[in-house]
């Protein structure tokens, strides 16, 4: 089959930049779709850092202001990889080019910013997707499967974490390259918007809108060291965040993310009680789901552990043998075959802005609880309004 090539143009050369061009790289070695990414440029503010980061990923060139890619004719696709205060301008900007828009989560800094992206890209009618990675494992999309078919019946429970430690030091500086997660201007918010914010895409995704929250949030180290000036800063973010909430199907919410779990590194976790059966996943064992169902006969009613390797089970056919398992980067290029589907097909790509929307409502109505002490609505567009 002959491809249509679909030129690449990434904005920002950090960790996500990496995920992202591995996956632009390996998608098509694995998956046969009609189009076939290619790495035309990538930009960066950092010249030398943006050209090796070329070399390193094979992109065909390199550029130092994203302007100027989007006056490429040459470039179809903006991918937003850079700190999260850029997102919106460059977005809206891409979007009015007329090109494809993709973008590292969250969307915006909260909803008030990510809405004028949902408006842009709705009235440029251009396709748009956010990497909201994790609903790309094969396990969770099994669970997704496993829950549309009503497997689990009426769903009573939702408990989800996203469980880090790599801030607990008060010596750990904030601004610049990496650690803009942790300069309140540049990230919107901490962890709510970082991690607890994977954990809200996915719910909302498998289990339907979340109505209203109450909401803790806690910022251990007061002050840091700012890495650019040196200065000593207040510090803005959430270090912590935790929340109960009601879905709109009646069942219960339990959510916390944080980066003072001492010994956890990337521990993400759900686990979902319906009527019937159950369903358990962690992201450290993410090739596994944990399904317990109250039907099966008594004498053998017990947690299956199912090792989603096998070639029925999503994405698998296109990787190896079943019983033998793949990783986090997996998540993108499945995320990028997605994508490639959707624009053979002419639909929409998912997670959507409108998605990447849905999730800023329930962080900032997180944010909110956490002010006020008081339960919050969820706003927005499959919120409580
Ligand atoms: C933070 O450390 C981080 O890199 C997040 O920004 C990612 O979204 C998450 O998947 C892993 O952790």
């Amino acid at each position: 089959m002959k491809k249509v090539r679909l030129n690449i143009g990434l904005v920002g050369y950090g960790f996500m930049g990496r995920t992202h061009s591995n996956a632009f790289r390996q998608v098509s070695s694995f998956f046969d779709l009609s189009f076939e990414p290619v790495l035309k440029a990538v930009c960066g503010r950092n010249q030398e850092r943006a050209a090796q980061f070329q070399q390193t990923w094979g992109y065909d060139s390199v550029e130092s202001d994203w302007r100027r890619l989007l006056e490429r004719k040459d470039i179809d696709v903006i991918d937003i990889a850079s700190p999260n205060d850029t997102h919106a301008e460059i977005a809206i900007a891409a979007a009015n080019a007329g090109k494809i828009v993709l973008c590292e989560k969250p969307l915006g800094r909260n909803a008030a910013e990510s809405k004028p992206i949902v408006d842009a890209v709705d009235n440029a009618k251009v396709p748009n997707m956010v990497w909201y990675n994790y609903r790309r494992v094969p396990a969770i999309m099994l669970a997704k499967e496993l829950i549309d078919e009503g497997k689990l019946g009426r769903i009573f429970h939702y408990r989800a974490k996203f469980l880090q430690d790599w801030t607990i030091s008060s010596e750990l500086p904030m601004g610049g390259e990496a650690l803009w997660r942790l300069d309140i201007d540049v990230a919107g918010s901490g962890v709510t918007g970082d991690l607890l914010s994977h954990c809200i895409d996915t719910a909302l995704w498998l289990n339907g809108p979340i109505g209203s929250v109450t909401a803790v949030t806690e910022t251990f180290i007061k002050e840091r060291k700012d890495r650019r000036t040196g200065e000593l800063r207040k510090v803005g973010i959430d270090d912590a965040s935790a929340f109960l909430g009601r879905f709109s199907n009646g069942s219960l919410a339990t959510f916390e993310a944080t980066r003072y779990a001492r010994g956890r590194k990337a521990v993400y976790t759900l686990e979902i009680n319906g009527e019937h059966a159950s369903i358990l996943w962690d992201l450290q064992d993410l090739h596994r789901l944990q399904y317990y169902d109250h039907r099966d006969e008594g004498r053998l009613r017990g947690w299956h552990s199912i090792h989603v390797t096998d070639s029925d089970h999503p994405y698998m056919k296109h990787w190896w043998v079943p019983g033998l398992q793949i990783g986090y980067e997996h998540t993108f290029v499945h995320q990028v075959a997605e994508l490639l589907k959707s624009l053979a097909e002419g639909t929409q790509p998912e997670p959507s802005f409108h998605d990447g929307l849905a999730t800023d409502y329930v962080t900032d109505a997180v944010l909110a609880s956490s002010k006020t002490g008081a339960w919050e609505n969820v706003q927005g567009e499959t919120g409580a309004e």
